[in-house]
This record gives structure tokens, C-alpha cells and sequence, in this order.
């Protein structure tokens, strides 16, 4: 069959898993979070990253059945977790637009955290740049709905996109996440140092956190903390891990 034939299928044959990727506070030295990050093995077509199959899952709809199961799985494992005593711990998951955009969207949240039992400030939502550009007048209101739930809220590949600052301080979201694409060239690049402290700066001046994506080197992260950057994200913690792998590199972190 196609792969989107394969799609179809994808969760009767419970050929979805998500991994969790480390996210480490510079300041306290503590591991403060994960992000939930999807992979489909195909039985058929083998593993499929999900750049190729999102867009699939966005076009045929399928994605709202996907986001929800996402959103409900990485709950489940955050609070299988909090039972070793993670209970600072937050999960980050991503959001499609097409789930944003359906209007009972907040209620779903809402719901699969009080079937969980998960306190809502455990969960943050990431929302792309783009997704929030597109649909500018809407998404404020709908996002505050999220806020008033307790969910925080993280703009996801910042930078990448068009974000003014005015639209950014209209916008009820807790977090920004500075795009890998600036933080690879870091050291040597004068003009991704530039924008990287401009954006901590800003941000904070907007009294929003500020993650920091694939960071890969020492160097790296010296530049962020010296930029006062609060979280750090990428292969120099920990690549994305097995939800067990996961448990055990937070318990034994320091
Ligand atoms: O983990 P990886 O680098 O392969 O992820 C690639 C992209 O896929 C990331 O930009 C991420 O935002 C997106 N992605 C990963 N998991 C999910 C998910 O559960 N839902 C959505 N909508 N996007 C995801
Ligand atoms: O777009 P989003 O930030 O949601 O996706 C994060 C993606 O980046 C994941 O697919 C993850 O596998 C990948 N990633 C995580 N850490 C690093 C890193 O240090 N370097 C690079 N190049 N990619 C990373
Ligand atoms: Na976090
Ligand atoms: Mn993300």
C-alpha cells in the first residue's frame, strides 16, 4: 500500500511511539522538562521521520486523531513518571495547526488531563510561528483559553517565522523556543550570536522563558548561559530517548 494508505492504519496497528528529549534549566542545573517527539515504525515502509508523515497526517485530517492520541500518551507517561517523584517535571508537546483550529480543541485538553489526573502546569502546548502567524486575530483568544486552563504555552522554531514584537506581546504564551537554526553557527557566526542575545533579551523583557534548540557543544552552551539563557535542548544533554531511557536519565542526572 502507499504510505498514506499505511497512515491510515497507522493507529488500529499501534505503529506510533513518541520519545522524549531532556530539557535542562542552565541556572539550577536541574533537568526541568521533555519534549514528546512522535516516530512512526512502519511495518511495511520502515521508520518514517515525521517531517514526511505530519504534512500527510495534516492533509487527510488524520492528524486530529493522531494530536489527540499524542497529546494523551505523553500525559500518561509524564505521570507514570511523577510516581518516582518527578512531579516539577512539565512535557512539551506539539501542536498542529488543524488541531488549534478545531473549535473545541481546549476542551479535549482539558478532558484528557482530568482522565489522567495530570495538573494542567505539567503540560505546555508548542504552537510554530507559522501556525500562529497564519491566523493571527483568532489564535489570541483561542490561546488564552489554554492559559486560563493552567497549560503553558511555547512558540516552537522561533525566528524562522514573521513574528513582530507587538504581535508577540499580544499573544498569551509562556515560553519561546529559539530555532536550532540559530544556534548551530553560534559561536562562529556573528550574526546568529547577535540574533540569539537579541531574542533572550526581548523575550525576557516580555517576561517569557527562553529554550534554546539543538544544542550541540560546550561552547554553545557557555554563550547561553552567559546570555542568561533559562533552558538548553539537543544532543549535548540528550538526543531524544525511549520514554524508559528517559526516566532513567532524569533520575540520575547529578
Ligand atoms: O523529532 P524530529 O526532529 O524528527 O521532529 C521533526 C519535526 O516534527 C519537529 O519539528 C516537530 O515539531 C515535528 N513533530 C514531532 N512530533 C510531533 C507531534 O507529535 N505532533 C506534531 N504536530 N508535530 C510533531
Ligand atoms: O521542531 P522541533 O523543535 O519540534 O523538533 C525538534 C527536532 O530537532 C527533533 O526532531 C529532534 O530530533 C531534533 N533535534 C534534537 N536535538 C537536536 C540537536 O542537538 N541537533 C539537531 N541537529 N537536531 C536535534
Ligand atoms: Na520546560
Ligand atoms: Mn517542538
Amino acid at each position: 500500500a502507499t504510505i498514506s494508505g499505511a497512515l491510515r492504519k497507522v493507529l488500529d496497528r499501534g505503529e506510533l511511539r513518541l520519545v522524549f528529549q531532556p530539557q535542562l534549566a542552565l541556572a539550577e542545573g536541574r533537568i526541568t522538562g521533555v519534549e514528546a517527539l512522535l516516530r512512526w515504525q512502519s511495518d511495511e515502509h520502515g521508520d518514517i521521520p515525521p517531517a514526511d508523515f505530519i504534512p500527510m497526517a495534516e492533509e487527510s485530517g488524520l492528524i486530529l486523531e493522531i494530536g489527540e492520541w499524542v497529546l494523551r500518551e505523553a500525559c500518561l507517561t509524564l505521570q507514570r513518571w511523577r510516581q518516582h517523584g518527578l512531579t516539577e517535571l512539565t512535557v512539551s508537546v506539539n501542536v498542529s495547526v488543524l488541531q488549534l483550529l478545531r473549535g473545541d480543541f481546549p476542551e479535549v485538553v482539558s478532558r484528557v488531563l482530568a482522565d489522567i489526573e495530570l495538573p494542567p502546569s505539567s503540560l505546555e502546548l508548542e504552537l510554530t510561528e507559522s501556525v500562529l502567524m497564519a491566523n493571527a486575530e483568532h489564535t489570541a483568544a483561542k490561546l488564552q483559553a489554554f492559559r486560563e486552563l493552567g497549560v503553558s504555552l511555547a512558540i516552537d522554531d522561533f525566528g524562522t517565522g514573521y513574528s513582530s514584537l507587538a504581535y508577540l506581546k499580544r499573544l498569551p504564551i509562556t515560553t519561546i523556543k529559539i530555532d536550532k537554526a540559530f544556534i548551530g553557527d553560534l559561536t562562529h557566526d556573528p550574526e546568529d550570536a547577535a540574533i540569539t542575545s537579541t531574542v533572550i533579551t526581548m523575550a525576557h523583557s516580555l517576561g517569557l522563558n527562553v529554550v534554546a534548540e539543538g544544542v550541540e557543544t560546550e561552547a554553545q552552551v557557555r554563550f547561553l548561559r552567559e546570555h542568561a539563557c533559562n533552558e538548553v535542548q539537543g544532543f549535548w544533554l540528550s538526543p531524544p530517548l525511549e520514554a524508559h531511557a528517559c526516566l532513567a536519565f532524569i533520575r540520575n542526572w547529578r
